[in-house]
C-alpha cells in the first residue's frame, strides 16, 4: 500500500474516488465505522439535517439531481454518500471497524506507520481525512456520571441512542447549538416535559426548505446546465455574506434585523423573548436556521432555562439558583473537539512529537490548511483553517482534494520520496490568514465559540471568499516545499 486515507466521510471518501481517476489507485481507506458517511453516519439524532441546500453539499463530481428536498435530511445524505461510493467502486480498498490507533512517520525509512485495530500498515503517503466534527465534547458538569448510574439515559446528539424512548419521559437537552435547534423540535411531541438548557442564546433565521416538485426534479435530471445553474446561484448567494462576516461585519445588521424580528413573531412571552435574544454580534457564531425552534420553546410544557447547571445528582439537575429539576433521560448536545481533538494525540511526526503537542503553543497550523512541517507526506483534510460557517464544506473539501491529487502525481512524475512544507512558508501563511482574521465578526463579535482554540485565535475558519481558497489550492505549489528524490 502506497497511500492510506483515514476516515471515509465526505473528505477521506472524496479523495479515494479523485485518486482512482487520476490513475492513483494504491490506497486504502482506514474507517472505524462499518459504513461509509462519516458525520453524516454518526449523526442520526431526530431532525438531523443539513443546512446547506443540498445541490451545493454535495460533490462536483457527483452531482444529485434527485434530492428530494431543498435542505435534505441525514438519512438522504447518508444514501448518497454510500451511493456516490458504490458507484466509484472504491470500497474494495476500504477497511471497515478499523480503528487507527498510532500514526506515525519513520525518518529512516521514509514512511508512515500505522497501528491499526487491524494489525500494522505502513504508508508513503497519509491522508488524514478524519473530520473536524468526529469527537463528540461531553460537558464537565460536577456529577454528571451519577446519572446513567441512577438509571438515567444519557448520550450525546452524535451518538443518539434510539434504543431509548423518549416517549412520555422528562427530558433534559443540554446546548442551543445546530444539533440542538433541530433535536428539540422532533421531540417536543413525545415527551413530557422538555427542559432546554441554554448557555448562550444563538441567532436564528428563517429556514426556507421545501420539497423539490415532480417538474422541478424532471428538470435537474433533463434540462442540460439547470442544475449546475441552480448550485451555482446557491453558491454565489452564500458567497455574498463573506463580505460581512470576514470583512465589515457592519454589513450583517441586515440580518440581525430579520433574526429580531423572527423572535417578535414566533414567541409570544416578553420574558421568553428576552432570554433567547443573544448578546453578542450576530455571525460571530454560527447562524442557525429554523422555522420551529422558537415555537417549540413556546410551548407549555417546555422550559428554557437560562441558569447555569451547577451539578447533577444522580437523575437530579442542580442550576445555579439552586432550583432541582428530576429529569428521566438527558441528552447533551455539547458539539465536539475541533481545536483539541484527541485525534492529535494519535499522529506523530518526524521528530516524534503528537500533532497535539505541534499545536500546543500557536494551536493548530498548516499551510493551506493542508500541510505541517515536521510532517512528511501528510495531507490533512479539513485541515486548520478551512472551515465555512457560511457555505458547503463540500467545496473546501473538494479544493483540498486537488491541491493532494496534484501534490501525489507531482511527487511520482518527479520521482520524488518525500515532500514537507517549508517552516517559514507555513508561518508566512498563517501571519497572512491571522491578519486578514483580524477585521472578522469572528474575532471582533464579542462571543465565546468553538471557532477560537484556547489561545483566543481562530484557526478553524477561512477568512475569505472560498474561490480564492479554490485558486490557491489548485496547483500543488512544489517551491514551498524541501523534497528529496526516491
Ligand atoms: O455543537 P455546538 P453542535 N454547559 O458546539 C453548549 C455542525 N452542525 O453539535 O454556546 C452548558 O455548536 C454550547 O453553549 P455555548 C455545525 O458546523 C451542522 O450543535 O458554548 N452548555 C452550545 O449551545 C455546528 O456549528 C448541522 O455557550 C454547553 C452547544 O452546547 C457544529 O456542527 C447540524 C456546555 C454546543 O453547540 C457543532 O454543532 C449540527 C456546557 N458545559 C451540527 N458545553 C447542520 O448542518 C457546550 N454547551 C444542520
Amino acid at each position: 500500500m502506497s497511500i492510506a486515507i483515514i476516515g471515509s466521510g465526505f473528505s477521506g471518501l472524496g479523495a479515494a474516488i479523485r485518486l482512482d481517476e487520476a490513475g492513483h489507485r494504491d490506497f486504502l481507506v482506514f474507517e472505524r465505522g462499518n459504513d461509509v458517511g462519516g458525520t453524516w453516519r454518526d449523526n442520526t439524532y431526530p431532525g438531523a439535517a443539513c443546512d446547506v441546500p443540498s445541490h451545493l453539499y454535495s460533490y462536483s463530481f457527483a452531482l444529485n439531481p434527485d434530492w428530494t428536498r431543498s435542505f435534505s435530511a441525514q438519512p438522504e445524505i447518508e444514501d448518497y454518500l454510500r451511493g456516490v461510493a458504490q458507484r466509484a467502486n472504491v470500497l474494495d480498498r476500504h477497511v471497515f471497524g478499523c480503528e487507527v490507533r498510532r500514526t506515525a512517520w519513520n525518518p529512516e525509512k521514509s514512511h508512515w506507520e500505522l497501528a491499526t485495530a487491524k494489525g500494522g500498515y505502513t504508508a508513503d503517503i497519509l491522508i488524514a481525512g478524519f473530520g473536524s466534527l468526529a469527537e463528540p465534547s461531553l460537558p464537565a458538569i460536577p456529577g454528571i456520571e451519577s446519572f446513567a448510574a441512577a438509571g438515567g439515559d444519557l448520550f450525546h446528539s452524535a451518538q443518539w441512542n434510539h434504543d431509548t424512548d423518549l416517549a412520555g419521559k422528562r427530558v433534559a437537552v443540554i446546548g442551543t447549538g445546530a444539533s440542538a435547534i433541530q433535536i428539540v423540535p422532533a421531540i417536543v411531541d413525545r415527551v413530557t416535559h422538555l427542559g432546554v438548557y441554554q448557555r448562550t442564546a444563538p441567532w436564528l433565521l428563517p429556514r426556507f426548505d421545501r420539497a423539490f416538485t415532480a417538474p422541478e426534479r424532471w428538470a435537474f435530471r433533463n434540462v442540460p446546465g439547470y442544475l449546475r445553474l441552480a448550485r451555482a446561484g446557491i453558491y454565489a448567494g452564500r458567497e455574498t455574506q463573506v463580505v460581512g462576516l470576514a470583512k465589515n461585519p457592519n454589513l450583517m445588521k441586515g440580518f440581525e434585523l430579520l433574526s429580531r424580528a423572527k423572535i417578535r413573531r414566533e414567541i409570544k412571552d416578553p420574558e421568553l423573548r428576552r432570554r433567547v435574544t443573544p448578546n453578542f454580534r450576530i455571525g460571530c457564531k454560527r447562524m442557525l436556521i429554523s422555522n420551529d425552534w422558537y415555537p417549540a420553546l413556546d410551548r407549555d410544557h417546555v422550559d428554557l432555562i437560562t441558569d447555569g447547571i451547577q451539578e447533577i445528582d444522580g437523575r437530579r439537575i442542580v442550576t445555579a439558583d439552586g432550583t432541582v429539576r428530576e429529569v428521566d433521560a438527558l441528552v447533551v448536545a455539547t458539539g465536539f473537539h475541533v481545536t483539541d481533538s484527541p485525534m492529535f494525540d494519535t499522529v506523530c511526526g518526524a521528530d516524534g512529537a503528537s500533532l497535539t503537542q505541534k499545536f500546543a503553543d500557536k494551536g493548530m497550523r498548516a499551510y493551506k490548511g493542508t500541510t505541517i512541517a515536521g510532517y512528511p507526506n501528510m495531507f490533512v483534510l479539513v485541515g486548520p483553517n478551512t472551515g465555512l460557517g457560511h457555505s458547503s464544506m463540500v467545496y473546501m473539501i473538494e479544493s483540498q482534494i486537488n491541491y493532494v491529487v496534484d501534490a501525489v502525481t507531482t511527487m511520482r512524475r518527479r520521482g520524488l520520496r518525500t515532500v514537507e512544507v517549508k517552516q517559514h512558508a507555513l508561518d508566512s501563511y498563517n501571519d497572512r490568514l491571522q491578519k486578514a482574521l483580524d477585521g472578522s465578526v469572528w474575532m471582533n463579535g464579542k462571543c465565546a465559540s468553538w471557532y477560537l482554540d484556547a489561545h483566543g485565535n481562530n484557526t478553524t475558519l477561512w477568512p475569505d471568499f472560498t474561490f480564492r481558497f479554490r485558486r490557491q489550492t489548485r496547483r500543488f505549489d512544489i517551491d514551498a516545499y524541501e523534497t528529496a528524490p526516491a
